[in-house]
């Protein structure tokens, strides 16, 4: 097929690149690239078609300028290291921004500024930004390319590390570029890492391994669907098909047009019997999304295949089924903990083709990190690129970045779903909601109804973890594991919520749980051993869908004042190791903290106003009606 005309004078044949679009560029999308291209002034401006030739010239550039470390062929092929600068190491939610027209539709959880005032100050930050550098442009889907759910985007870089890793985690190819030059819509999203190589006086700077700036602003317009990110180099910060659209765009889209975009793992599971269900999970950030997506199951008989390990896009198809897909194309995972006995799974995805980001270096040129085997290396190369030895772990100076990842294709995953890229998606049966809590939150419990399980989504709280900036351990609410994440109100999140369950059929609507793999006992260890052990909570949530369809006819739960928890002997702990009295441990419900934390729910509703559904409110009242009966 031939290029499109408006492609062609944007991007040479051979993929090589040239100054700018050429005289035959009128789409609106080489028309957006011209003006930001005007505003940023790159040194060249280069379309990105994702050939295996840009691949190799991306990785060339990288390694070239010392972003990129090759690895050792031999024990991790295709694979290369990043060190980034150690102040951009994770997401910055304090520089994170919804600029909604109005600032209630941003809601209290979100930064907001006044729309007009931050569009003058990113033309003053961008202007000029890209100076003496490289524009990678680079149109992408979200989502299998023309499916029915899917969404184009355009991230503009001055990142090759950017834009490399773009290749892997969306769909970046010719089709796509076809598409954008053919008028289809897309969403605009700049990014620079605000360090140009020209200064004020027309003199060349030198580059760094890892440019990025001390001032840092990840923007977004949820009316116009614009995404400006500036200042930092770093995952959801610069990768901007992720957190940026997939989610705080896609979910403003989403509000408008009856689907939902959320922060969730999406896997299918099959029982002994041969019975296929996918089930949804919300987890806040490192609270174990990854690891759930490329579960093992201990239970014999039971399989889980990954179909995402990050976000869900899901809509009511005309059946009255919540259809999901995952609009990623790749896993951008946490490393730490991540190990054979952990994640088989993931640890087999990461064979080749990989780059790390701030894990640490062997002596023999592969990779390492806190959690990955038993025994720790004698010497290592740390995060930071320093000698290391165990006494600087002994010291807390860990080898690995606490929110180091890696970035891999999904499809080298060895459980990924055969159909895991179907354009169509899968129909969701169970939607779980967790997160990293030491305390009251039971193992598993299950909603009373569909408006109670979006009670638990609006409640959730999690102790913080290394993702973003911030205290570690901290427990804050996160709603729906959404709290950085959602592009509007998130008491309009809730609303919607409920208005998507009434366009469900209540048949086959999903069935909702909480799960909490984190509770600890008085000695501090975890009560539960967590990992492929998850699979018993799995395959009990999994029975419970097959019990509310009459597929079993048995009875597998009884209420409590939280929700419905299995009956003795309905979650199969068979052989399973577990501290005497933890079961009971893990299902305790201590009356006295539930009240405070009904008292603590109350107060963060009350941040929201009268936004909040009244059926939450409703949902708070029964809580403490189930609690104090008791
Ligand atoms: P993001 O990519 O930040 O959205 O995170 P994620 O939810 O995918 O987190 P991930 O699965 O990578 O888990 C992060 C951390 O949680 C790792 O250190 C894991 O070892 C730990 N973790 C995951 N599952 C379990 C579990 O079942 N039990 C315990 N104790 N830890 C777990
Ligand atoms: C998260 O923080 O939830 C992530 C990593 O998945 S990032 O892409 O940086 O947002
Ligand atoms: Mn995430």
């Amino acid at each position: 097929q031939p290029v499109p005309e408006a492609a062609q004078g944007t991007r040479g044949s051979d993929g090589t690149a040239f100054a700018r679009p050429g005289r035959t560029a009128t789409t609106a999308a080489a028309t957006w690239v011209e003006r930001i291209a005007d505003l940023t002034r790159p040194d060249d401006v280069v379309w990105v078609d994702g050939t295996d030739a840009w691949r190799r010239r991306l990785v060339d550039t990288l390694v070239e300028a010392g972003t990129l470390f090759p690895l050792n062929p031999e024990l991790r092929p295709g694979s290369y290291l990043a060190r980034s600068h150690p102040d951009d190491v994770a997401r910055i939610e304090s520089r994170t921004f919804i600029c909604s027209e109005r600032e209630q539709d941003a809601g209290p959880t979100n930064n907001w500024r006044e729309p007009a005032t931050m569009r003058a100050v990113l033309r003053g930050a961008f202007a000029g930004s890209m100076h003496g550098r490289t524009m990678y442009v680079v149109p992408f889907s979200m989502g299998p390319v023309g499916g029915p759910l899917s969404r184009l985007g355009i991230q503009v870089t001055d990142s090759a590390y950017a834009a490399l890793s773009m290749l892997t985690m969306t769909r970046v190819g010719p089709d796509v570029l076809r598409r954008v030059a053919d008028g289809e819509e897309f969403v605009p999203a700049v990014h620079s890492v605000g360090m140009p190589l020209v200064d004020d006086a027309g003199e060349a700077l030198d580059d760094v391994a890892w440019p990025c700036s001390e001032t840092k602003y990840v923007v977004h317009f949820p009316e116009s669907r614009e995404i400006w990110s500036y200042g930092s180099g770093y995952g959801g910060n610069a990768l901007l098909g992720k957190k940026c659209f997939a989610l705080r765009i896609a979910s403003a889209m989403a509000r408008d047009e009856g689907w939902l975009a959320e922060h969730m793992l999406l896997v299918r599971v099959t029982t002994p019997e041969g019975r296929r269900y996918h089930v949804a999970a919300a987890f806040p950030s490192a609270c174990g999304k990854t690891n759930l997506a490329m579960l093992r199951p201990t239970l014999p008989g039971w399989q889980v295949e990954t179909l995402g390990d990050d976000i869900v896009w899901m809509r009511p198809d005309a059946d009255g089924r919540l259809r999901a897909i995952n609009p990623e194309a790749g896993f951008f995972g946490v490393a730490p903990g991540t190990g054979e006995s952990t994640n088989p799974a993931a640890i087999a995805t990461l064979r080749r083709d990989v780059i790390f980001t701030n894990v640490a270096l062997t002596d023999d040129g592969d990779v390492w990190w806190e959690g990955l085997t038993d025994e720790t290396p004698e010497h290592l190369v740390d995060w930071r690129g320093e000698d290391w030895t165990p006494a600087d772990g002994a010291a807390g100076r860990p080898a690995a970045h606490p929110n180091s990842r890696f970035t891999v294709a999904a499809d080298q995953c060895p459980t990924i779903a055969d159909d895991w890229d179907s354009p169509e998606g899968v129909p969701v049966d169970a939607i779980v909601f967790g997160g990293r809590r030491a305390t009251n939150v039971p193992l598993v419990a299950q909603a009373f109804s569909w408006e109670h399980g979006v009670f638990l989504g609006a409640t959730i709280s999690s102790e913080r973890t290394a993702a973003a900036e911030g205290t570690v351990g901290e427990l804050r609410r996160d709603p729906f594991a959404m709290l950085p994440f959602a592009g509007y109100n998130m008491a309009d999140h809730w609303a919607h919520w409920l208005e998507v369950g009434q366009a469900l059929d209540p048949q086959t609507r999903p069935k909702v749980f909480q799960v909490n793999w984190f509770r600890k006992g008085d000695d501090g260890s975890f009560l539960w051993p967590g990992f492929g052990e998850n699979s018993r909570v799995v395959a009990w949530l999994v029975r419970q869908v097959e019990r509310s369809r009459a597929v079993r006819l048995d009875r597998g739960a009884e209420p409590s004042a939280v929700g419905l928890v299995p009956l003795d002997g309905a979650l199969d702990v068979d052989g399973l190791d577990l501290a005497d009295g933890a079961l009971d441990d893990l299902f305790a419900v201590d009356v006295e903290r539930w009240l405070t934390e009904c008292d603590l729910t109350e107060q963060f509703f009350d941040t929201f106003g009268d936004r909040v559904p009244a059926a939450l409110r409703e949902q708070l009242a029964s809580l403490r009606a189930r609690l104090t009966a008791g």
